[in-house]
């Protein structure tokens, strides 16, 4: 007898903290048990009860192409039969590696790794290496993974060192890390001028996705392109979720700003593990065993995930798919707005390609502060509505939905009928 997702869950609970490998699958935000998901297939995911979802969280961003893809499958089948990991270099690692620096000019050189948290906090140290400085700025509602470095809090001053924002994360670890607000250079400013010299590197998500969609306002990456050009901090654009997703190129190409290291992840294992990070030669240089910069992983550059990578790759760069994505994207947002008007609910849509988020607000949300003032019970409520629809959103206000180019324009016409009723109150 197949066992149901409550069961499965009551089994997890005993032997994996909270019943699962990772937060946010346990559906605490919106109240209720997580499904177990035993399958997918293009734009569909499956639960083991057998239950049939619309999937708009596509493994939190990688599943561009949708679930199984036939060609990804079959990459993944010819790797796997040749062996799982040798510890040893392969021959696609190079070829994967000019892939990624031909899309991205301001890569040069790219080391691979096996998450984007592990290329955040390489990112972070390379640019500590390179500089001889020690302090990070980072901006309140960006995430980059769980690096002691990122899980701090803003002070309680613009000026204030940051404050762990976990147990476990140190005094001593959160005074390196300055927190700043996103789209507001001001507060950069002040930053850099509290602690001249002794900022290593900025990072920022070049659009934010981790309190919902923040798109960046005119000017604002171009400014902080300027100012850490000035005060010679590097300036590492997080595109974990950005790269390959808001453009082939990210948001580097989208809005024309040159970091000098980005992080990537998510879209380049194309569903199994990979990060990356990459930029300037003469900071990549400093990474052992070329460099004093110590960096190391036994399952980097993993035949597997880069076979999955580069065929991922290869599909979106051959197929339109960014063509696609824009107009299925476009259609689902129209039919959110004209769902949301009909029945004359306040609720803001933030969009940057096949990356958008529904806030329930009546304000513009421009900033953490107005992501936060957002109406998280109306969220939840809605998701349950949609969810019993079929309709499979982030099980959270602070997530992203995202559009693959396996879904097509009768799903967006079927999610839109969902959310009609589902904005009923
Ligand atoms: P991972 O270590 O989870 O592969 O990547 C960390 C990371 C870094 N940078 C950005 C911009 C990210 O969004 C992430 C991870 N994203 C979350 C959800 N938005 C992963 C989902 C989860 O934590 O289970």
């Amino acid at each position: 007898m197949k066992q149901t997702s409550s069961q499965l869950f009551q089994q997890a609970r005993k032997v994996i903290p909270g019943g699962v490998n990772s937060p946010v699958r346990a559906f605490g935000s919106v109240g209720l048990e997580p499904l177990y998901i035993r399958r997918g297939r293009g734009s569909k995911i499956y639960d083991v009860e057998g239950r049939e979802y619309i999937d708009y969280v596509c493994s939190w961003g990688p599943l561009i192409l949708g679930h199984a893809h036939p060609r990804l499958v079959a990459a993944l089948a010819e790797a796997a039969a040749l062996g799982t990991s040798f510890g040893a270099t392969t021959p696609i690692e190079p070829v994967f590696a000019e892939l990624i620096t031909s899309v991205y000019p301001s890569i040069q050189m790219v080391r691979m790794v096996n998450s984007g948290t592990e290329a955040t906090m390489s990112a972070v140290r390379l640019a500590r290496g390179f500089t001889g400085r020690a302090k990070l700025i980072k901006f309140e509602g960006c995430y980059h993974g769980h690096g002691d470095s990122f899980l701090i809090k803003a002070g309680s001053g613009v000026l204030t060192l940051g404050i762990p924002g976990s147990p476990g994360v140190t005094e001593g670890t959160a005074r390196d890390t300055l927190v700043a607000r996103f789209n507001d250079l001001e507060s950069v400013k002040a930053l850099l001028r509290a602690s001249r010299g002794e900022v290593a590197a900025l990072i920022v998500e070049p659009v934010m996705g981790n309190v919902g969609v923040i798109p960046p306002a005119e000017g604002f990456l171009a400014g902080l392109r300027e100012l850490c050009s000035e005060e010679k901090v590097v300036l590492i654009f997080d595109e974990v979720i950005t790269g390959f997703r808001v453009a082939l190129g990210g948001a580097q190409e989208l809005y024309g700003v040159r970091p000098d290291l980005t992080c990537l992840g998510k879209i380049i294992g194309g569903g199994l593990p990979v990060g990356a990070f990459g930029g300037r030669r003469e900071i990549m240089e400093m990474l052992a065993p070329l460099g004093p910069v110590y960096q190391a992983g036994t399952l980097s550059g993993n035949p597997l995930a880069l076979a999955m990578g580069y065929e991922t790759v290869r599909i979106l760069r051959e197929e339109a798919v960014y063509d696609r994505l824009e107009s299925l994207s476009a259609m689902l947002e129209e039919g959110f707005r004209q769902s949301f008007r009909k029945l004359s609910r306040s609720c803001r849509i933030n969009r940057v390609g096949s990356m958008l988020s529904l806030f329930f607000t009546d304000r513009e949300v421009g900033d953490f502060a107005s992501a936060m003032s957002c109406d998280q019970g109306a969220f939840r409520d809605y998701f349950r509505r949609m969810l019993e629809q079929g309709i499979y959103l982030a099980p959270s206000a602070f997530e992203a939905v995202f559009v693959s180019a396996a879904h097509d324009e009768a799903d967006i016409r079927r999610t839109v009928t969902a959310a009609e009723s589902a904005a009923r109150r």
